[in-house]
């Protein structure tokens, strides 16, 4: 008599469907996938990545200020949103200085090229707060903005003056909703590495204008000029109608532990004991057949 003996486990189901999503894996030119790009540096590249085996690679020369970005138009999205933004970051080992450009979802006129609204995930680059995270939000019309249109700075406690946030992969997840024409009842939320870091609730993004975000985009623009010449890495982007997440890390198989070979004497019962472990801590279920 042999028996069969099979062991499984159950997997979530994860995410929702993107509106956007580029892994910097399949080849296409980035002019070809996005509707506004600048090279300056930029390139798919297979220096590092996070999924497959090319990122978004922007190498900087020694001084380079100007730098390259994508632009990925979303004007089919609902403008209003909420509208999601993930990608995750890696500057290299030793990265030095703090490039104050990261990332933006903005409102962009397409017949002037002005932008009265931009969600800026900027880096702090000065004072006690340089290297922090911040939201700096360009909004003209908005009645909380000051003089020169821009909402208070949001700032994170998520800081790249922490040198255990260079050299690794880092998740941001920018929301952004709107807020109803002539009302503050708009919101944001980042999320890096899955947690809050910065929020906030009652946001007049647009005063009374009826405008929504059009665009989504990365940017490396350095105001400073890089000391150095480094690299910096996006890769996983993804645009969203809905909360996104971090990449789950794979689901590693359960093992069983070896059986051996078992005998009865005919007509009489077998009897023995499986055991399987499930790295991941997955509730496992058993379930055996038995054929003669
Ligand atoms: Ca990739
Ligand atoms: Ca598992």
């Amino acid at each position: 008599m042999s028996a069969v003996v099979g062991v499984s486990c159950g997997c979530a189901a994860w995410g929702a469907a993107p509106l956007w999503q580029d892994d910097f894996d399949d080849g296409i030119p980035l002019n070809q996938k996005y509707e506004d790009t600048e090279a300056s540096g930029m390139s798919q590249s297979a220096v590092a990545s996070l999924t497959g085996t090319h990122s978004l690679q922007q190498q900087y020369s020694v001084g380079q200020v100007g730098a390259g970005w994508v632009i990925k138009l979303v004007d089919h999205l609902g403008k209003d949103g909420p509208v999601f933004m993930r990608y995750y970051h890696l500057f290299e080992d030793g990265f030095q200085g703090f490039p104050p450009k990261m990332a933006r979802i903005r409102y962009r006129n397409r017949s002037t090229w002005t932008s009265p609204l931009g969600i800026h995930i900027w880096l702090e680059t000065s004072g006690s707060n340089a290297g922090k995270v911040c939201l700096d939000i360009k909004a003209s019309d908005s009645s909380q903005a000051n003089s020169l249109g821009w909402l208070p700075l949001a700032v994170s406690p998520f800081s790249y003056a922490d040198v255990s946030n260079i050299g690794r992969w880092v998740c941001f997840e920018l929301e952004v909703k709107l807020n109803t024409p002539g009302q503050a009842d708009g919101w944001f939320n980042l999320w890096i590495d899955n947690r809050l870091a910065v929020g906030r609730l009652n946001v007049d993004f647009r005063g009374s204008q009826t405008y929504g975000l059009n665009e989504c985009m990365l940017d490396c623009y350095w105001n400073g000029g890089s000391p150095k010449a480094q690299s910096r890495f996006y890769d996983a982007f993804v645009v969203s109608l809905e909360r996104i997440g971090m990449i789950p890390p794979p689901n590693a198989a359960p093992v069983l532990a070896p059986i051996g070979s078992r005998s009865a004497p005919a007509g009489e019962r077998l009897q023995f004991t499986v055991e399987a472990t499930d790295a991941d801590g997955n509730e496992l279920q058993y379930s055996a057949t038995g054929e003669q």
